[in-house]
């Protein structure tokens, strides 16, 4: 391996150039290299000024994140630091691509900090769960002002250097970066630039905080990140950045950085990191794999989905052929994908200059035979098997030979689709979330002809529309919505056992989703899931349990289908998406409850907890276990991205494996098997449950096949 840290001499200037791809992270090879390079430097009497830069796509991206939870290797980032700091001469940081998390503070320690255009800056440790620790805290907000580093360092954002984040750098510079940055020096050199230290600058806006100021800024981020740790360490560091002096300010950031560091909630998020990466890579693909190049869509289908969908790729700089069966079907589609481009504009989240190039990418057509110049075409009309059959048998013959054939279906048997094309290699399901335009989940279906280069395609073309793309294989709800059926179920059967609404949904907020389980069927609409319940229950797919989905089939019966008609497991004032507990519903409820011979009683938070959480993960064992996907972590992927999932969790699996243990949850499993009946198998624990707890194997290191 070369050297990750170079030293050379221009002109009475010394270089310093970090070359350890792929992002320059500061691994231990990187430290000692620098600081040798630093001291080297700053001895060196023939050297006026030194230029730090880094070769590759991007300026240092943070302290290497595999390294946490290693014993610590010298030298410490924060040696290195303060050897730049204390250089004694200029030192000028020279930012391209990213310069995030510890790589911003180290530029910070300098006593200057150039860019390439476009160049962004950020301190992202929040994401990890962790707070800058090595200064960030301190520096930022003396450089950019008090309530915009907070802002910055509690979203993590990345600040581009020409705007927002124009008072971290000095200088601009066009042209190759390093020479520019070499020439910049001599040049201030030139007029007597003398070191310049971060530290010894006033912090502004901390001059005149009224009183109760950081008092405010903590409850705001209680309300806003309930439950995590990182975000109001931030704060006391923040506070400790505007009311004490530079040193005793680093104290405060270097026990709550330690803090941080030693919570669970920290390695979660730093799970979550590689695992979102990880979801990249399929063992049986091989990385040489050619992929092609999509610029052309056609999405058949205008209506909630399908549109989303349209938004995704046109946001993405693709051009988008929206297609339905009649003019008027395309127009509606049209008008709402135009609304929502309007609430963006209005909300100034997009100007309008960009929001109308976007709009001006979708075309509308009213004929199949629009998709003929796509390479690739989506299909996203509703979940009815021989009408997609329909469409992919005509897809065979009218999409061009090379073009990719994808099912947005979200619960039918894409090899069934696929066959019905005449050409099943270049199908594959594309699942997106709904709003499409939104979620960052894409679950890429793989069928069982699927080729190699189709799935290639589609799993970078993930990541350029900015989704993280998972692999799952074929099977009733793919991983997603398989685990979700036995959450959802029992959140139905504790209804019908005598459970408040409100308070099963509680407990799911409180343990960090969004919504809870009945919140979100109404969304959703309550006759989807009973049209579902009905087609299945006619193809013998369900239990012949007469409980299953009791309440909802009796509310959609009676017209009640959620938010849309006001009125559903809650209720909804007009025009109001708050959900209001109905005794309406409790009566009938308790009427159903007696006609089915369940008895009700009161549940505790425990078991509500337990009863939804649990067989969604035992679920999402089998899954594991039958390759369905192909390891834990794309499964705590698919739960975290596409239905909220406390990401400061981890995931399902991570939080089964690390804050619940296996074995806990195999005892409770049979305990509710006991306690409540096992006549369907509800509480049958997952094989590979049984297995991992008698060998002691770990969830994490586990792959489909492996023993
Ligand atoms: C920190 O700095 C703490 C300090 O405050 C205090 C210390 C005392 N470490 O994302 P990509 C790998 S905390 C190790 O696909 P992109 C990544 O796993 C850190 N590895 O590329 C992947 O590996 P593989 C604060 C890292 O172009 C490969 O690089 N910094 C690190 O889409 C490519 O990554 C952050 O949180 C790392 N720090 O995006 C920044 N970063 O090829 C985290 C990346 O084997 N990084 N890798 O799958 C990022 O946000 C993005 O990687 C970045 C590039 C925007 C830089």
């Amino acid at each position: 391996m070369s050297d990750p840290v170079r030293l050379e001499h221009c002109h009475g200037i010394a270089v310093i150039t970090v070359d350890h791809p792929p992002v320059n992270a500061l691994s231990q090879p990187v430290r000692a290299g620098l600081l040798e390079a630093v001291q080297t430097a700053a001895r060196d009497q023939a050297v006026s000024g030194i230029v730090l830069a880094c070769a590759g796509r991007t300026f240092i991206a943070g302290a290497d994140i595999t390294e946490f939870g290693r014993p610590h290797a010298e030298p410490s980032l924060a040696r290195v630091l303060d050897a730049l700091e204390h250089a004694g001469k200029p030192v000028v940081a020279a930012l391209h691509g990213t310069a995030l998390g510890g790589g911003l503070e180290l530029a910070m320690c300098c006593s200057h900090r150039v860019a390439a255009p476009g160049t962004r800056v950020g301190l992202p440790e929040v994401k990890l769960g962790l707070l800058p620790g090595a200064g960030g805290t301190q520096r930022l907000p003396r450089l950019l002002g008090l309530d915009a580093a907070l802002e910055a360092i509690l979203t993590g954002r990345m600040l581009k250097v020409e705007d927002e984040a124009a008072g971290v750098v000095d200088a601009v510079l066009e042209g190759e970066l390093t020479e520019a940055a070499v020439a910049w020096l001599q040049g201030q050199l030139a007029e007597g630039l003398t070191p310049r230290r971060v530290r010894e600058l006033g912090v502004p806006g901390a001059e005149a905080l009224p009183s109760g100021h950081f008092d405010a800024v903590r409850a705001q981020v209680v309300r806003e990140a309930p439950g995590q740790v990182a975000p109001l360490q931030i704060v006391a560091c923040l506070e400790a950045a505007a009311t004490l002096p530079f040193e005793q300010g680093m104290n405060v950031e270097r026990e709550r950085f330690a803090e941080c560091m030693r919570s669970p909630q920290s390695r979660a998020l730093q799970h979550l990191f590689f695992a979102e990466r990880e979801a990249a890579k399929v063992p049986d693909l091989p990385r040489e794999t050619p992929t092609r190049v999509i610029r052309r869509v056609a999405v058949i289908g205008a209506g909630t989905m399908g549109g989303g969908i349209a938004m995704c790729f046109a946001n993405a700089g693709r051009e988008v052929t929206l297609i339905d069966t009649s003019e008027s079907a395309v127009r509606r589609g049209l008008d709402v994908i135009e609304g929502n481009y309007r609430r963006s504009v209005s909300r100034g989240r997009l100007d309008e200059a960009t929001a109308m190039a976007r709009l001006a990418r979708i075309t509308p057509a009213d004929q199949l035979a629009a998709v003929s110049e796509a390479d690739l075409v989506i299909e996203a009309v509703y979940e009815d098997l021989v009408l997609k059959q329909r469409i992919f048998a005509e897809l065979g013959e009218r999409a061009r030979p090379d073009a990719i054939l994808a099912t947005n279906t979200s619960t039918l048997d894409v090899d069934a689709i696929a066959a019905a094309s005449g050409a099943p290699e270049r199908v594959i399901g594309l699942h997106f979330f709904s709003p499409a335009n939104v979620m960052r989940l894409l679950e890429i279906v793989r069928g069982r002809e699927t080729a190699d280069e189709v799935l290639a395609t589609c799993l970078r073309l993930a990541r350029e529309i900015g989704k993280v793309g998972v692999v799952s294989g074929v099977c009733y709800g793919f991983i997603g919505n398989r685990m979700l059926e036995g959450y959802g179920r029992e959140a139905g059967l504790m209804l019908l056992e005598g459970a408040a609404a409100e308070r099963i949904d509680g407990v799911i907020t409180d343990f960090g989703l969004p919504m809870g389980p009945l919140a979100m069927g109404d969304l959703a609409g309550i006759d989807v899931g009973a049209r579902v319940r009905a087609e299945r229950r006619g193809a013998g797919m369900l239990p012949a349990d007469p409980r299953y989905g009791a309440v909802h089939d009796r509310l959609a019966d009676l017209g009640r289908l959620g938010q849309k008609t006001g009125r559903g497991v809650y209720r909804y004032a007009e025009g109001s998406r708050r959900a209001q507990p109905d005794p309406e519903v409790t009566a009938l409820i308790a009427s159903l409850a007696e006609d089915l011979g369940v008895g009700q009683r009161e549940i505790d938070d425990k078991e509500i907890l337990e009863r939804c959480l649990f067989p969604l993960v035992n679920e999402g064992l089998r899954i594991l276990e039958e390759g369905i996907a192909l390891r834990a972590s794309d499964i705590d992927v698919v739960w975290v991205y596409g239905y909220g999932f406390p990401a400061w969790r981890g995931g399902p699996l991570h939080w089964i494996e690390e804050a619940v243990g296996l074995p806990y949850l195999l005892e409770r499993l049979r305990l509710y098997a006991t306690l409540l009946g096992n006549e369907y198998g509800y509480w049958t624990p997952a094989p590979l449950l049984e297995r991992l707890v008698a060998e002691g194997g770990r969830l994490a290191d586990y792959r489909p096949g492996s023993r």
